[in-house]
């Protein structure tokens, strides 16, 4: 009998509290697992007493789903996802869905939904954030592709989400991949966002000499004015966290960071894109740093610094001014990712409504913050903003850290402790607002060793080759790039 909303295919954290999340929302969900008898387990235990059904086989599954059929994956990115698409497509009818909520890269995304858009059904590639608690509780959902489905999932997916002031974080993205590219852009900024709290850690730790109840502290002050967000909220809980013998866990963690492959994602995308997103850059690349762990260790015993470490200032001041940095930083990083995301959707042709994407994240998913309601605020007065450093509101926030921002990239350079997100930051914000930047000797380098032409300032758009030496010819590269 058709008795399920939805079917949901992948019985590990993400899917198990999706499916129990969308029960508590009244919705039957037709759970369904690779390995079947977890799919028995599940109905045992964690899903005992809720509406949800269970199936042994695709097409029991999908013989149980109400029209048009709705079928969620939550199973691991890549072949996985192509495998069950595969086996579903046999099984279902014009305009049944197939929606993705992986981590899968956008580009997956697009070349799913554009062959199964010739298959007739359609296909949604669905951003999901938030972790383990977001999908049982109330996630971030970023969906994007085939927008015929959207009527289709709305309920559930608005239903189900977290919301911020009664309004869902959920909206409709865009076509084929934007719903993932979203995501991606996303953790991209959650990279740059946990490098910048590292950053400033490292400074009290080292720098401020401050313990870890100390720096607890802190975050925790931190959290109740304009960094308030999700990730200070967790570092405040960490460094107060104490292991069984009485001492802070976070110290005996050893200093090597993992990563998926997302924020890589986002520095790749934005470097095809040509868009300078440094700070995602940065992050990405610091945690490619403290992975060489052993490496660093041995250069440690061989390479010098500065004679001290320590700030020998007023060290309630500086924890002020690395606020202040902290802040202005993550305004630029955010100021970055939306250039980012503006530039993707002239590539691909779709339509962002940046106000939605600020709300998507500003509950349920990992960066979620009070921050991101002041970027939906600006959009809202401007939605054709150009870049957020130039409203009212962000414009003043840097104006009033700049000053403090300078002195922490100051001290951190004097005492040879690495801040490369903030100063990454702040070398973008001094690019971004100068009017002349020295790229006329890049290009007078250029032309001079490739003839590859240059513009002059009181001629743009008119390409001339000049004969610096006198020895060189006068005919100019077309296809020659460095
Ligand atoms: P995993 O990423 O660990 O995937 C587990 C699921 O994938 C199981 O159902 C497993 O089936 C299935 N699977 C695997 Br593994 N290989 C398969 C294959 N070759 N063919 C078919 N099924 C296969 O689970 P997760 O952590 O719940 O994440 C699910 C998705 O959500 C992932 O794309 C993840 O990146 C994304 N995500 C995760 C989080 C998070 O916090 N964990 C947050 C946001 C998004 P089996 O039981 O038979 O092995």
């Amino acid at each position: 009998m058709a008795e399920a909303d939805i079917a949901l295919i992948g019985l590990a954290v993400m899917g198990q509290n999706l499916i129990l999340n969308m029960n508590d929302h009244g919705f039957v969900v037709c759970a369904y697992n690779r390995t079947v008898e977890k799919v028995d387990k599940f109905l045992a235990k964690e899903a005992k007493g809720t509406k949800v059904i269970g199936a042994k086989s695709l097409k029991e599954m999908v013989s149980k789903l109400k029209k048009p059929r709705r079928v969620m994956l939550l199973v691991k990115a890549g072949s996985a996802v192509d495998a069950f698409i595969d086996q579903l497509i046999p099984l279902l009818e014009d305009g049944d869905i197939i929606i993705d909520g992986g981590n899968s890269q956008y580009t997956d995304s697009q070349r799913r939904a554009k062959s199964l858009e010739e298959k007739k059904i359609l296909f949604v590639g669905s951003g999901v954030s938030g972790g383990e608690d977001g999908a049982r509780y109330g996630p971030s959902l970023m969906p994007g592709g085939s927008e015929k489905a959207w009527p289709h999932i709305k309920t559930i997916f608005q239903g189900i989400s977290a919301k911020v002031n009664g309004e869902p974080c959920c909206d409709w993205v865009g076509a084929d991949g934007a719903g993932h590219y979203v995501k991606m852009v996303h953790n991209g900024i959650e990279y740059g966002d946990m490098q910048l709290i590292c950053e400033a850690y490292h400074l009290m730790r080292d720098a401020l000499g401050m313990s870890e109840d100390e720096m607890s502290g802190v975050f925790g002050e931190w959290n109740k004015g304009e960094l308030d967000s999700f990730l200070i909220e967790i570092t405040q809980n960490i460094l107060a966290y104490k292991d069984t013998d009485g001492t802070p866990l976070v110290r005996k963690i050893r200093d090597a960071a993992g990563q998926k492959g997302t924020g890589k994602w986002t520095a790749i995308s934005s470097l095809d894109l040509g868009m300078p997103v440094t700070l995602i850059g940065e992050s990405v690349f610091a945690r490619c740093l403290s992975s060489l762990k052993d490496e660093r260790v041995t250069a440690s015993k061989s390479l010098k610094g500065p004679s001290t470490t320590k700030y020998e200032g007023d060290r309630k001041e500086m924890v002020e001014h690395i606020r202040q940095a902290l802040y202005a930083s993550k305004i630029i990083s955010y100021a970055q990712g939306f250039m980012l995301l503006r530039e993707a959707a002239k590539e691909y042709n779709w339509t962002l409504n940046y106000g939605s994407i600020a709300l998507m994240w500003r509950g349920g998913c990992i960066i979620r913050s009070v921050f991101l309601g002041n970027i939906k605020e600006a959009f809202d007065k401007n939605p054709g903003l150009t870049n957020l450093l130039l409203d009212d509101f962000f414009k003043d926030a840097i104006h009033r850290s700049q000053a403090s921002w300078r002195k922490v990239c100051a001290m951190a350079v004097t005492l040879g402790i690495p801040t490369p997100c903030f100063s990454t930051a702040l070398a973008f914000y001094d690019g971004y607002r100068s009017g002349s930047l020295p790229a006329n000797l890049i290009q007078a380098q250029r032309d001079y060793f490739g003839a590859h032409t240059y513009e002059l300032l009181s001629k743009p758009a008119q390409f001339i080759h000049t004969n610096w030496t006198g020895h060189g010819g006068s005919v100019s590269s077309s296809t020659y790039t460095a």
